[in-house]
């Protein structure tokens, strides 16, 4: 029986554990990423390892989120990773020098490599036949420390892609007809392995558009095999020497099947408040916008660039929209501003940003009240633009750009637009955004704003408390807390974070939390979807929420949670009613859940009604709910377990 390239990756990575979807696996990491904003706590747990050189073969430490300096916090917390990544032997890239997967996958990535990254949009270097996951900071840090990373072992869905886009489709409309059809939970322990004749009509950095937003359907991660594409990409990067092909078996099984016929998509709109609320854009053709945000690490590339240039050479912004355009890299702003596609942009009156993540997370160009922003990003969940009431629809860069300049959501592109070939043309590099040095004995440097890490406690057998907050289906960490230009600054400082924490939804929440001394969440479906922020976690954690019962759980959001010591308990739909904010429950059993009945006893005190939760884990995660956590766990018994 033939193997999928995804098992074939992972089974020559494998350290711990068998290929059985939904047992725990370990495998080995060769590359590791951090970003600022979840890069502090990563770096503050992996100074608490007490290692020296990091065990992997690349380690990146990018600053591209906390770009604006508006008091002191944000440089602080750059300078503190710029010390400790010297002190542990890791690559620094400079501000300025880009969004991090966008850097990663022209610098670092190689096919049949693994990378694990603390931001949920790593597998977009699936893009180059990497098996490249997303996880919480505290994983980076112990695969920066052992080498090694730990999962649950997905299944794999084969997305067969057969045909070719009209000219006006992207990438990106493939990727939201994708999440049309299988929603924000369809890929939730998966792998997407893509495959079929019409992969060759897809540019290596569409393929990363189609990879980066496969963290939208929940998915473990998602993989291309490789091809003359890849070759070209890597030729354009001076990396020829790194292009390896590999492919699934040609008898490859795979969990599910999907077939997608590129030939009869349209180009396609994601509607507030959520990634998979699709529709096509000729539906919302006429509706008025006010701004344009093309950008991010979704569609940030050199190719989506110049076609947006394309659309916009010669023309001028409608009046009532303000464009503002972030490319990737620092090489694709040389680029441009080398070969005059700059100059088109600013000549129609874009405001162009540094190269970083900026408006994706709120970090600038919050929209006017109950403004309509179409945007190139890969989530709208409400209130992530920095504006509670705006309402952001995710496009391509092509509709972006169009729109822009008719003021209002729009289709009809002219002919003289169209770039039909985007020149594979040679990346002008910039080692000097770059530094790359080791010293153990370098100090590290520690700014006021960092605050210790939060610890667990240790498991107990039965939990009592009240129910602090009730919640319905698809709350995202953005929702758990919530990032902007005014909170990003405070990554390091949980405390002050925890303030904030639900704000958006339940703005009673905090004072609640600190007046019943923690207690228990209810949550629905997809509880924790979107970023891999353990801050998500470690604001409960702080707040001693004990438990989040809910119908199920995101991925990452589930580990970043037991990382903490915090129970996930799993409860059917019909079960949510059970529970009545401000009740008292007892949770009864936890012991034998861990010990292998998987099943606790959720009472309520005042009506002694009772239901049964779900309280299933691997033997690792019951290892680190009994210690408290993980980091408790490594300090009594070491990384290895
Ligand atoms: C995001 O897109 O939500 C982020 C900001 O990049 C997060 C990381 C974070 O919260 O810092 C992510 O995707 O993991
Ligand atoms: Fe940055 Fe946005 Fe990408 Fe997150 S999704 S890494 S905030 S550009």
């Amino acid at each position: 029986m033939g193997k999928s390239l995804a098992y074939k990756i992972l089974s020559e990575k494998l350290v711990s554990g068998e290929l059985v979807p939904g047992t725990g696996i370990g495998i080995e990491i060769d590359q590791t990423l951090t970003q600022d904003s979840t890069g502090t706590m990563a770096y503050l747990q992996l100074e608490a390892m007490g290692v020296d050189h990091v065990a992997v073969k690349k380690a990146v430490a990018y600053i591209d989120h906390n770009m604006l300096q508006t008091g002191f916090e944000n440089m602080d917390d750059h300078e503190f990773i710029r010390s400790v990544a010297k002190r542990h032997g890791i690559v620094f890239s400079r501000p300025g020098n880009g969004v991090c997967h966008q850097l990663q996958l022209e610098n670092f990535s190689k096919p049949g490599q693994t990378l694990v990254g603390s931001d949920s949009h790593t597998p977009t270097c699936g893009a180059m036949g990497m098996i490249a996951i997303g996880a919480g900071g505290l994983d980076v840090a112990v695969a920066m420390a052992t080498g090694k990373y730990y999962l649950q072992c997905p299944s794999v869905l084969n997305i067969k892609l057969v045909g070719e886009k009209a000219p006006w489709v992207s990438a990106k409309d493939v990727i939201l007809k994708i999440l049309e059809i299988l929603t924000v939970k369809g890929g939730t322990n998966k792998i997407v392995e893509y495959s079929g004749e019409g992969i060759k009509n897809l540019s290596l950095t569409d393929r990363a558009t189609i990879c980066n937003m496969g963290a939208e359907l929940g998915a473990t991660t998602s993989i291309f095999p490789t091809d003359e594409n890849t070759l070209e990409y890597l030729k354009q990067q001076d990396r020829e020497a790194d292009y390896v092909q590999i492919q699934a078996d040609e008898d490859a099984t795979y969990d599910e099947v999907l077939e997608i016929d590129m030939a009869v998509l349209e180009p396609m709109v994601a509607k507030p408040h959520n990634p998979d609320n699709v529709v096509t854009a000729k539906s919302l053709e006429g509706m008025k916008i006010n701004q344009v945000v093309i950008g991010s690490c979704t569609n940030s590339s050199y190719a989506d660039m110049m076609r947006a240039a394309k659309i916009l050479k010669g023309k001028r912004v409608n009046n009532d929209v303000s464009l503002v355009i972030a490319p990737g890299s620092s090489s694709i702003l040389a680029m441009l501003s080398a070969n005059g596609a700059l100059q088109d942009m600013i000549q129609a009156g874009a405001r162009i940003l540094e190269c970083g993540c900026g408006p994706c997370i709120g970090m600038g160009q919050a929209p006017l009240s109950k403004g309509v922003s179409l945007r190139t990003i890969n989530r709208n969940f409400k209130g992530r633009s920095g504006t509670n009431d705006a309402e952001v629809y995710l496009v391509s860069p092509e509709i972006a750009a169009l729109s822009a300049i008719k003021g209002y959501m729009s289709t009809e592109f002219e002919d003289d637009m169209y770039l039909d070939v985007v020149e594979n043309v040679e990346f002008i590099k910039n080692p000097n955004y770059f530094i790359d040095e080791y010293d153990p004995k370098h100090e590290v440097y520690m700014g006021p704003n960092i605050k210790p890490v939060p610890r667990g406690e240790k498991a107990e057998d039965n939990l009592q408390g009240k129910v602090v907050l009730k919640v319905g289906d698809n709350i995202s960490t953005d929702h758990i807390v919530p990032s902007d230009s005014k909170l990003l600054p405070f990554r390091s400082n949980v405390p002050h974070l925890a303030k904030f924490s639900f704000s958006k939804v339940d703005p009673e929440f905090y004072d609640r939390a600190i007046n019943a001394g923690g207690g228990f969440i209810v949550g629905g479906d997809n509880y924790g979807q979107g970023s891999s922020r353990e801050h998500a976690a470690l604001v409960p954690n702080h707040l001693k929420i004990r438990a989040v019962i809910a119908v199920s759980f995101a991925r990452i959001h589930r580990s970043n949670l037991i990382n903490n010591g915090i129970l996930p308990i799993v409860i059917k739909e019909e079960e949510q009613d059970f529970f009545t904010l401000n009740d008292e429950y007892k949770i009864e059993g936890i012991f034998a859940a861990l010990n292998g009945t998987g099943k606790v006893t959720i009472n309520n005190v005042a009506t002694g009604a009772y239901i049964e939760g779900k309280l299933e884990v691997t033997p690792r995660e019951k290892t680190m709910i009994e210690f408290g956590g993980l980091l408790n766990a490594i300090k009594e018994i070491g990384g290895d377990f």
